[in-house]
């Protein structure tokens, strides 16, 4: 795996389809030429299960699969959008599913890659909703619901997510310095790349006298960032 691309929060949208024509000529331009996309959650901007057949589930399907045939893996992490995001579905685009968070080692380095949401350890009251959604009972009991019922409740996920998200100061939607250096300790890595905050930034620091680094992708509404892994070397970009 030489060359790396990493994304996040596209927010994949039937609604919005400009982003799913830039993602589209994401996978053409820069994907084909890649070893490996990681895909660090939130493609989706929903996912209610993986029985979708909107334009956001057919459009990444043909990107994603096209381009596993043409050799680059895929690889994903849920985000807090898409954590319903089945190995059905994932399988069906070529893809293979990390745990989040995952370590890669390349050149002789350690990235820790994460969505980003767990991080954010200020947030209480989103940490323990996280808890709850996430445990194994809670998501085969909402898969087992019908469609338009998981459709209904993503929707008011997402109202309900937006509202709370309105009231929090700005801080407490961002990652805590703790929790990344806690992360970084617990995986013996000196670098991070997450998505989540749409908040894309290459933040360096020393920390125990070793140079730490966070990079932060963008959030493809807005200032679509990506980054790309060449030679060793680790870039943030601007798409397009
Ligand atoms: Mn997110």
């Amino acid at each position: 795996m030489k060359r790396l691309l990493f994304i996040a929060d596209l927010h994949l949208d039937a609604a919005d389809p400009l982003t799913l024509t830039r993602f589209e000529q994401f996978c053409r331009q820069h994907g084909r030429a890649a070893d490996a996309l990681y895909i660090l959650g939130d493609l989706f901007e929903a996912w209610a299960g993986d029985d979708a057949d909107d334009a956001a589930a057919t459009t990444a399907h043909k990107a994603l699969s096209d381009l596993r045939g043409s050799g680059t893996a895929i690889l994903f992490l849920h985000g807090n959008r898409d954590f319903l995001l089945g190995e059905r579905f994932i399988a069906r685009c070529g893809g293979k599913l990390l745990p989040d968070p995952s370590v890669i080692e390349w050149y002789g380095q350690r990235l820790v890659l994460c969505h980003g949401d767990s991080l954010c350890t200020a947030d209480v009251d989103y940490q323990a909703l996280r808890q709850r959604l996430r445990s194994p009972q809670q998501r085969a009991a909402l898969l087992a619901r019908p469609r338009s019922e998981r459709e209904t409740l993503a929707r008011k996920a997402r109202e309900a997510s937006r509202r709370a998200g309105a009231n929090k100061p700005r801080a407490i939607m961002d990652v805590t310095p703790l929790a990344v250096e806690s992360l970084l300790l617990e995986h013996d890595a000196d670098i991070l790349i997450h998505g989540h905050t749409h908040r894309p930034a290459d933040h360096r620091w020393i920390h125990a006298g070793r140079t730490r680094r966070r990079l932060v992708v963008g959030a493809w509404s807005e200032q679509a960032e990506y980054v790309v892994g060449e030679s060793g070397a680790l870039t943030l970009r601007p798409f397009p």
